[in-house]
């Protein structure tokens, strides 16, 4: 089971790193002696991850509404106005409302969540988050009994965001999660990265993370918390249904129409050299594997 907090991960000495690697090389050792490689069940859960430096995370990113390009969002996301925020959370929910973002982070509890973040274009990074579960939050608004599905929104601000001019998406941005989905323990919202607030190019004031899933689930700067009864409307599968479910679990099995999703591109220099093999769920299929009981993951992608 890998840590879902890590407290230390700031003050990591030389004295850890050498640990750090000691462990990984007898790991990677004794799977090659049972000749089970790299996708050997002691590599199977993320452990000892290894976060992404700061500048990586910042700098490579996807959020369309600042254009296209990995670059843009660093560049042109410092426009955006995230203070005053407010987030309306609606639909199915006994104290629904216009909340303001520090009320929300002001009464949350904040962790530290080291994650894995393995894009659908099948490259990933490892981020350290600071954010609260999801839960923590549905729990506050008080989730009515007729909730199956939360749905998210993205801010619509043509003013500064510039991406917004082209049709890539049919905007505002919106995703959605299966009420399970939402309610598990890995799903948080994020508030920070690295001890700090949240950059505008990573979604702030308010981002979801759903590591087990490809990262355009996790959408950023949140303007709206919908709980309803049906299977919410989400951007990239009205995009293209065919290669983006509404599931997007991460399957190293089942390939995106257009390339495999077996192995992906690390970002940064990473310990095995630049290519690792995805793993099923992320490698978060010990926690979330029952979620999907008795369903076919690959009609459901
Ligand atoms: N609103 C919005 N949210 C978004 C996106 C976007 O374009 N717009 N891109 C998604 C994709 S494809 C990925 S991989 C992640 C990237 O998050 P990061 O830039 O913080 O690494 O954000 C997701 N959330
Ligand atoms: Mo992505």
């Amino acid at each position: 089971m890998h840590r879902l907090t890590t407290p230390k991960f700031r003050d990591r000495d030389v004295t850890d790193e050498a640990a750090y690697l000691n462990r990984r090389q007898l790991i990677a050792g004794a799977t090659a002696g049972l000749g089970l490689g790299l996708a050997g069940p002691s590599l199977a859960a993320p452990q000892g991850l290894e976060p992404n430096t700061f500048e990586e995370i910042t700098n490579y990113n996807n959020y369309y509404e600042f254009g296209t390009g990995k670059r843009d969002p660093a560049e042109n996301a410092h426009t955006l106005t995230t203070s005053p925020w407010t987030v309306k959370i609606d639909g199915m929910v006994d104290r629904p409302g216009d909340y303001q973002i520090e009320d929300i982070i002001g009464k949350a509890q904040i962790e530290e969540r080291i994650y894995r973040l393995r894009c659908v274009e099948a490259w990933s990074m490892v981020i350290p988050w600071n954010g609260f579960t999801l839960a923590s939050l549905l729990d506050r608004v008080g989730v009515q009994s007729g909730a199956k599905y939360v749905a998210f929104q993205t801010l619509e601000r043509p003013s500064e965001m510039p991406g917004l001019r082209y049709p890539v998406l049919r905007w505002p941005y919106r995703e959605g999660l299966r009420l399970d989905e939402a309610m598990h323990p890995l799903t948080i919202m994020a508030t920070g990265l690295y001890g700090k607030d949240l950059p505008n190019q990573n979604g702030a004031p308010l981002r979801l993370v759903v590591p087990w899933k490809y990262g355009f689930k996790g959408i950023k700067s949140i303007v709206r918390i919908t709980l309803q009864a049906d299977e919410p409307f989400t951007s990239w599968n009205d995009a293209n249904a065919r290669e983006y479910g509404f599931y997007s679990n991460v399957n190293p099995r089942v390939d995106h129409p257009r390339w495999s999703q077996a192995t992906e591109r690390v970002i940064g220099s990473g310990l095995f050299g630049s290519r690792r093999e995805t793993e099923m769920f992320n490698g978060y299929g010990d926690e979330v594997a029952s979620l999907y009981a008795g369903m076919d993951l690959s009609e459901n992608y």
